[in-house]
């Protein structure tokens, strides 16, 4: 019989923390199937960020660096310099990258660094227990924002893919989602393109997950998946904002 789906060889064999109905679990496998997809795992690096995906070197069969909260762009920014021949991701949350990391993330943009940011926009902060974070929606309930969020109190939820879209540094910037499995087709080829032209270069490759937290949204894993269509995908739209658009 023909074997027609197995696990990618950069995905180890081992158990997965993450939470039932979180989406972490999703962007490591793409990310495995597009490395080997590449034949580029042994010469791969990852750089993780602080939150729920910061054990990225517990599921990935590849070298990964631990970046103190934030500063993941800086790190992988030494590491592709040193090792311009390497393939060098970040892995970052919303909190990680759209707050404490704001600097780190706009300028390695700006500066058109070699690497692929994958950002997991999961609306909150995770792993310390549902707090705000830049880009949760307006009137959504966190554990810092008892009432809801209001933009007249924390602001406006912000669209990074299409912010970091803007910077002559980017060569490639989409958001994407992985909650069915026409969604989990489209990003495949997205995560694909961004390795891809991470090794033609020049610049930075951007994807943007949209991603459930069913624990902190205190949503069972499907009630997240309806609630990330009605309420998420409205206001950040999937869509590829820069490169080739027949990537998604
Ligand atoms: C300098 C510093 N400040 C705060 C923390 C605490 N901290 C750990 S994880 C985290 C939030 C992570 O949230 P996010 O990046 O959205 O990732 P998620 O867990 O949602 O995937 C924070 C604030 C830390 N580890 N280091
Ligand atoms: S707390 Fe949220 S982001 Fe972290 S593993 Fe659980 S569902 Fe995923």
């Amino acid at each position: 019989m023909q074997k027609v789906f197995s696990r990618p060889s950069s995905l180890k064999e081992t158990p997965m923390h993450f939470c039932p109905g979180c989406h972490h679990g999703l962007v490591h496998r793409l990310i495995a199937e597009a490395l080997d997809y590449l034949k580029v795992r042994e010469k791969t690096i990852g750089v993780a960020g602080v939150g729920c995906g910061v054990f990225l070197y517990d599921y990935l069969e590849i070298d990964v660096c631990e970046a103190p909260h934030g500063r993941a762009p800086a790190v992988a920014t030494g590491i592709k310099r040193v090792h311009p021949h390497s393939v060098v991701f970040s892995y970052q949350g919303d909190g990680d990258l759209a707050a404490i990391g704001t600097a780190e993330i706009v300028h390695a943009a700006n500066r058109g660094e070699k690497i692929t940011v994958i950002f997991v926009n999961n609306g909150v902060y995770g792993m310390t227990g549902g707090q705000m974070a830049p880009t949760t929606l307006e009137g959504q309930y966190t554990t810092t924002t008892p009432t809801g969020r209001h933009y007249a109190r924390e602001g406006y939820p912000i669209r990074m893919a299409e912010l970091l879209s803007t910077l002559q540094g980017v060569s490639f910037a989409a958001r994407v989602s992985c909650h069915s499995a026409a969604h989990v087709r489209k990003a495949r080829k997205v995560v694909r393109q961004a390795f891809q032209m991470q090794r033609q270069g020049p610049g930075l490759t951007f994807v943007e997950f949209l991603s459930c937290c069913p624990t902190n949204w205190k949503l069972t894993p499907q009630e997240a998946v309806r609630k990330l269509e009605k309420d998420y995908i409205p206001y950040f739209p999937l869509a590829v904002f820069k490169g080739p658009r027949d990537s998604a």
